[in-house]
């Protein structure tokens, strides 16, 4: 990728890199060129945990002959080293996903003991149906009758009980009773069903510090357990209670990429992952009396995008388009369009603010753990208590730059339509039987053959790889070959930019089978289930089709496959490992930080399998990356007895 414009598939991207180059600005495109990775990091065999390192323990040119004798100074082994580093980006990944949880979950109780207005309980039927799981009676027995509870008083206790599963001293997860019984069973029988959220990625730190865990095998039983504290955790309640408060979401129509930015509107960008912000800035931007000030101020309206998961939460909830993902973040800015972005935390260039520096527009940052230290940065920090207050000053403040844009504005032409908005509850609808279980229609047509199987694509962009390409390219052979992809994250972003989130790119892109399922039910044959948390949909779409019946018992069961073509984030391998420890088959794309160590490599790809039946697997070549992932789905129905 010596090429800084050629680095990107799309089209507008290459407008806004070559832009950007002829002002003299520089992109993460053109820092990719620039700056090589340290290669011994990259295989995951250095170690900088303490002092008297870091430790690096090259592999050999042409690789080990005999006894590996690598060693750190404290005698730590390549499997150590690799193990220890993989496990503690599981801890960075688990804990953003589960700190943003936390977060929702005390908006939650804010909004449950109703000491906010800006936030109220939008889904009583989802709050119903969490309840249970969180231990939450939803009727009561009065005088020998079975009476209804009132709906505000299981509010308040299942936002205390979530809470609680952050850090309660004793018991376990309650929702890993959500999986499969015989993924419990598996998970107690190998003790990693996680005690509480935080619990376990502390003891990540503690147990990757110098000289303490030193057994790859023991290590990554830390890291799995911490995974499932994330999916099955911190990442689920964050969906859960995001639904429960804002809406469980349903199918609409939206649009995707730059060319969702409009020249004659005040554009209004929202960036990073927690949707109480972004929630409100939507619940503001739609106020009659704000429409007329951005008119006032000789606008046609405000035109808000998002960019990365925010994106996906406000386009699920409300149809709000999505205007960039991850590596396309800078080049928003380089429009002259935007007048302000709102960023929040995770997956946030710090260059966005070298780059707003050169135009009008004002950076905002938000969230009291997330600043930046440039000075052109504003802090507004959001607060629950007083939410349609800072969202309505966060408005204003791009309203009023609208006027100061400079002449210098070019909109790439760019957008595609998109149909996402979908989930556990809309596939029940949409595949699900009347009469014979929820999602009766979707195992009858993988059992009969038209659907081959289920595939998660998910994550995020990498500067290393093509932009977008090994997305596509793994989701349209995956669709191509009958199986039907659910996509969340910045996948979804991609594939919603290339149309394939379209009910019509069946008939364009799909094999026979899966183009006469999604014409029938009238279904994109790319399913968008949300943000990264909303991986978690993934998880619990795959056990209502273990309940469903005729696909096996366990998810292992399942002819169904995950992948990250374009993983970055520490957060991506949390989520690989969390499908893997459930059951999936996962490949990555791009490196994984394990090549270094191939026995501890070789566990993670081939002995996982033995224990929870999913494993790891790289791939940087996008067909085969698919291939690999049908020839696991064909295995898995054979096995079944369906393959024909
Ligand atoms: Ni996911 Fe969201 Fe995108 Fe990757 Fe970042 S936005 S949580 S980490 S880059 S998919």
């Amino acid at each position: 990728l010596a090429d800084p414009v050629a680095a990107t598939i799309d089209t507008a991207s290459q407008e806004m890199i070559a832009r950007a180059q002829k002002m003299g600005i520089d992109t993460v495109f053109d820092r990719a060129v620039q700056m090589k990775p340290c290669a011994i990091g990259m295989q995951g065999i250095c170690c900088k945990n303490c002092s008297m390192g870091p430790c690096r323990l090259p592999l050999p040119k042409g690789g080990i002959e005999g006894e590996d004798t690598r060693k750190g100074l404290c005698g730590a082994t390549a499997n150590t080293i690799a193990a220890r580093n993989f496990i503690r980006m599981i801890a960075g990944g688990a804990s953003a996903h589960s700190d943003h949880g936390r977060s929702v979950a005390e908006v939650f109780r804010s909004a449950a003991r109703k000491e906010t207005d800006a936030y109220q309980i939008k889904d009583v039927n989802k709050l119903l149906e969490i309840a249970p799981f969180l231990d939450v009676a939803v009727t009561v027995e009065e005088d020998g009758e079975v009476k209804d509870r009132d709906v505000d008083e299981i509010a308040v206790e299942v936002a205390e009980k979530a809470i609680n599963e952050w850090g309660k001293p004793e018991g376990e997860l309650l929702y890993a009773k959500r999986a499969p019984e015989a993924l419990y069973e598996k998970w107690k029988k190998n003790g990693v069903i996680p005690r509480n959220i935080d619990r376990e990625i502390v003891e990540i730190m503690h147990r990757t510090h110098m000289g303490v865990d030193q057994d790859y095998k023991n290590l990554i039983k830390q890291g799995t357990r911490a995974a499932i504290a994330d999916g099955w955790g911190g990442s689920m309640l964050a969906t859960d209670l995001q639904d429960v408060l804002f809406g469980t979401p349903y199918p609409l129509q939206s649009e995707a990429n730059l060319g969702v930015m409009k020249e004659d509107h005040v554009n209004l960008i929202v960036h990073g992952h927690e949707p109480v912000l972004s929630e409100m800035i939507v619940a503001v931007c739609q106020k009659p009396e704000i429409v007329e000030y951005a008119k006032s101020k000789g606008a046609k309206g405000i035109q808000l995008g998002g960019i990365c998961c925010t994106a996906n939460e406000i386009l699920q909830r409300h149809g709000i388009p999505s205007a960039a993902t991850f590596l396309q973040q800078e080049l928003a800015i380089i429009t002259g369009a935007c007048d302000a972005m709102v960023v929040d935390i995770q997956c946030i260039m710090q260059n966005l603010a070298n780059v707003a520096k050169c135009f009008h527009t004002k950076l905002i940052t938000t969230h009291p753990i997330a600043k930046m230290e440039q000075d052109n940065v504003i802090h507004i920090e959001f607060d629950e208590h007083y939410a349609l207050e800072d969202a309505d000053k966060i408005v204003r403040m791009a309203i009023d730059n609208f006027a100061n844009r400079g002449a210098e504005v070019m909109i790439p032409r760019q957008k595609a339509t998109q149909v996402a908005g979908f989930g556990v509850e809309s596939i029940k609808y949409h595949l699900g039987g009347t009469f014979r279980g929820d999602y009766y229609t979707l195992n009858d047509n993988i059992i009969n053959g038209r659907i081959r199987g289920i595939a998660g694509v998910v994550g995020c962009n990498n500067a290393r790889t093509r932009h977008n390409e090994g997305h596509i390219q793994v989701v349209k052979e995956l669709i191509k070959n009958d199986v039907i992809v659910l996509t969340t994250g910045c996948n979804g972003i991609a594939c919603a930019m290339e149309g394939l989130l379209t009910p019509e790119a069946a008939a364009v892109h799909c094999g026979p089978g899966l183009a006469e399922v999604c014409e029938t039910v009238g279904i994109p044959p790319v399913l968008h289930l949300g943000s990264c948390v909303d991986n978690s949909r993934i998880l619990l779409a795959a056990t209502e089709v273990v309940k469903a019946g005729g696909l096996g018992k366990d998810i292992c069961d399942v002819p169904v496959a995950g992948s990250a073509p374009e993983w970055m984030s520490e957060k991506a391998i949390s989520i690989g490992h969390y499908f893997v420890a459930s059951g999936v088959y996962t490949v990555f794309g791009v490196t994984l930080p394990t090549s270094g160590a191939p026995v501890f490599h070789d566990y993670l790809s081939k002995e996982l399998e033995k224990v929870y039946g999913g494993k790891w697997d790289l791939e940087v070549d996008p067909i085969k990356h698919a291939q690999l992932m049908i020839a696991h789905i064909d295995k898995k129905r054979k096995e079944l007895g369906i393959d024909k």
